[in-house]
């Protein structure tokens, strides 16, 4: 190790290249993806690292078996606002302070939920692929699409994202229900004391909770059924939050109306089933990947690194 004081372990080449060449200049850095044998590297150095800094996204967190390998540290900084891909159980047993990226990407990633909510409805990316084949042409006028004004936006998860979202369904005239477990009483909207409850009401389904166990597939073959042949599912939040199989099999029933989706149980594999359907819409997990938001991130995880290091109080922390 080198001779600065405090050692990063940067987890994988997914974290942007600002927030990498930040932890170069102010501390000694190791890249784990980089190491040959990523096993016999943690044995013979994981006892030196002091912070890890990994991202929200599934392939790299902070799993148990990693956090094992690292005995001694201290401070998990996350670039991303999910943290369910990190053991934040062991992590708070063991004292670890673990922190986050929430806020800076919330109009990014209610941009995009509009962005596919509008989408799947008015079959932006499917129309557009039939003009590219020459369908226009061949076949005529492109079939009546889903009209968005007046049809009712249903939130699950009124979180910081989940109210941008909502600012935007209304300048787009949609009527707002959410579902929430804890009451919101500073905002406006109808509130519905369960998720089936919405899911009957909303014409839009939009997933904007958090992921990890306790919301493992709430979103089930009775949710879907629930939404209804006119209802349309949009997932902004995690793969995990909705039982894919289900999902597909609510498409093919014709039990839903579509789906626009940025993320997936099992990034980055996409069901072929999904991939053929142009009532579905499908984006790479790319809600918060603007340049924009991607530097404003990257500046608050080294914002809290920098100062967890010089014994200062972190910015965004989850524990
Ligand atoms: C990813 C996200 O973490 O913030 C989250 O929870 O899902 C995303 O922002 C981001 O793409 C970093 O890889």
């Amino acid at each position: 190790m080198g001779s600065k004081p405090f050692n990063v372990l940067l987890k994988g080449p997914l974290l942007p290249q600002r927030l990498q060449d930040n932890l170069d200049a102010h501390f000694t850095t190791s890249r784990l993806w980089q190491q040959e044998d990523q096993a016999a590297w943690l044995v013979q150095h994981g006892a030196s690292i002091d912070a890890l800094v990994t991202s929200g996204n599934a392939l790299m967190g902070a799993n148990a078996a990693l956090l094992a390998q690292l005995p001694n540290l201290k401070v998990i900084c996350s670039n991303g606002v999910g943290y369910d891909a990190i053991d934040i159980a062991t992590a708070e047993a063991r004292g670890i302070v673990v922190t986050n990226t929430p806020g800076v990407l919330n109009s990014c990633v209610a941009d995009t939920g509009m962005a596919l909510l509008l989408d799947v409805a008015r079959r932006i990316s499917a129309s557009d692929r039939y003009v590219r084949a020459g369908d226009w042409q061949a076949k005529g006028r492109y079939p009546l699409t889903t009209k968005v004004g007046g049809k009712v936006c249903g939130i699950v998860g009124l979180g910081g994202i989940g109210k941008d979202l909502a600012k935007r369904a209304q300048a787009f005239d949609m009527d707002v229900h959410f579902y929430n477990p804890r009451s919101r009483p500073d905002v406006p909207y109808t509130r519905h004391e369960s998720l089936l409850s919405l899911a009957k009401q909303a014409d839009f389904l939009v997933l904007t909770l958090p992921g990890g166990a306790s919301t493992h597939h709430l979103v089930n073959a009775d949710v879907l059924r629930a939404l209804g042949p006119k209802g349309f599912l949009i997932n902004i939040a995690r793969g995990s939050v909705v039982d894919e199989q289900a999902l597909i099999a609510a498409l093919e029933a014709g039990e839903i109306a579509g789906a626009g989706l940025d993320v997936f149980e099992h990034e980055p594999a996409v069901p072929a089933a999904l991939l053929q359907r142009d009532d579905v819409v499908i984006t790479p997990h790319l809600a918060s990947s603007t340049h924009e938001t991607m530097a404003a991130m990257a500046d608050l995880v080294f914002e809290n690194l920098l100062a967890f290091s010089q014994g200062e109080a972190v910015l965004t922390r989850v524990v």
